[in-house]
């Protein structure tokens, strides 16, 4: 016996990667639906072999159904989720929306799966941010074993975090920096993407940080451990899939550069990629398709006391998006619902 499923979002960047994912991980379901809004309803979708034909999210009755994985954007969550909720189907919302509630968890299952009994405070679990959701995986066993205390990230976040729209500027403009009369001004992002790159994602706050930042500190305090302290800078690079991160850490006690190592091939979801030689890493084009997060370059900060330096990529649509929802359903289905 499996569950009765519902995608909405389904014709989306992330909605078509929990189909693929759903489907490569042999999720047990016994019925799916993808579902999508009314301009994009009837259009096509894979599951597995399978073409499922969108349906109307505003018309869904989801009555009945085990459980929605959400990826709609924040406001038409707010509009669907809760009544997602109340007819007792689980929503595994991908969106910013409940993130930061304290009564919903935030799950990476690898770092914190014992939030998962939480859920039913309101039916709802909330998927991080894509690259909070990479940092994690990396941090939370070296913090386990040597308790961090301060981490300074810097991204290098591909277009493909901006949806299709960002994907199409940047092909479109690297095309036309060739063809000088074909001219493509930058509309989804503030500055050209194509052969630069640009330190803003998302909204900035008063702080002067942006809001990709402010999410990336206030995800890891809520799902890793909240006295961590967390400063970030972001940036879009031209890239279409794969996030990838300069992490630096401080630990309260020393950790060995080779130990660290061997604690992260040990970890759940990572896998390390570290020779010391021309190529010995990982790089985003590399990862597109995945699901590890791939850890590279770990070395000693000998500039502080307790210090580790390493770089973290992964597939921001897959483990920043699809991937750890998917995670979240199986964690669900295990912990929870136990119908599979
Ligand atoms: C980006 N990280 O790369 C963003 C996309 O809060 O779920 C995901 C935004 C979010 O632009």
């Amino acid at each position: 016996m499996g569950y009765r499923v519902v995608i909405a979002g389904a014709t989306g960047n992330v909605g078509r990667e929990m189909l693929n994912i759903l489907a490569e991980r042999h999720f047990p379901v016994d019925e799916i639906v993808a579902l999508a809004s009314r301009k994009s309803m009837g259009s096509e979708v894979s599951f597995g072999d399978k073409t499922l034909k969108t349906k109307d999210l505003d018309a869904f009755d989801f009555t009945g159904w085990d459980m929605a994985l959400f990826a709609v954007g924040s406001e038409a969550t707010k509009k669907y989720a809760p009544k997602a909720a109340k007819a007792g189907c689980v929503v595994i919302d991908n969106s910013s929306l409940y993130r930061y509630d304290a009564d919903i968890p935030l799950i990476v299952p690898e770092v914190n799966p014992q939030a998962i009994h939480d859920y039913s405070k309101k039916n709802i679990i909330a998927n991080p941010n894509c690259s909070t959701a990479q940092m994690v995986v990396a941090l939370k066993p070296l913090h386990d074993r040597a308790t961090i205390k301060r981490v300074v990230v810097s991204t290098y976040q591909s277009v493909s975090g901006a949806g299709k729209d960002g994907m199409d500027e940047l092909w479109d403009q690297t095309k036309s920096i060739y063809n000088p009369t074909d001219d493509k001004p930058a509309t989804k992002f503030t500055k050209q993407i194509a052969f630069n790159v640009i330190p803003h994602i998302d909204v900035f706050m008063d702080s002067g940080d942006t809001k990709e930042e402010w999410k990336m500190v206030v995800e890891t305090k809520k799902i890793v451990d909240p006295k961590i302290k967390v400063t970030a800078t972001c940036v879009r690079v031209p890239v279409f899939v794969g996030h990838a991160e300069s992490i630096n850490i401080e630990f309260e006690d020393h950790l060995d550069e080779n130990e660290a190592r061997d604690i992260l091939r040990e970890s759940p979801g990572i896998m390390v990629i570290d020779k010391r030689e021309d190529g010995g890493y990982v790089t985003p084009v590399e990862c597109a398709g995945d699901f590890a997060t791939f850890i590279s370059r770990i070395r000693q900060d000998s500039t502080i006391d307790n210090g580790i330096n390493l770089w973290c990529v992964s597939d921001n649509l897959r483990k920043g998006a699809a991937l750890n929802a998917v995670q979240i359903a199986e964690l669900l289905g295990r912990e929870v619902l136990k119908k599979g």
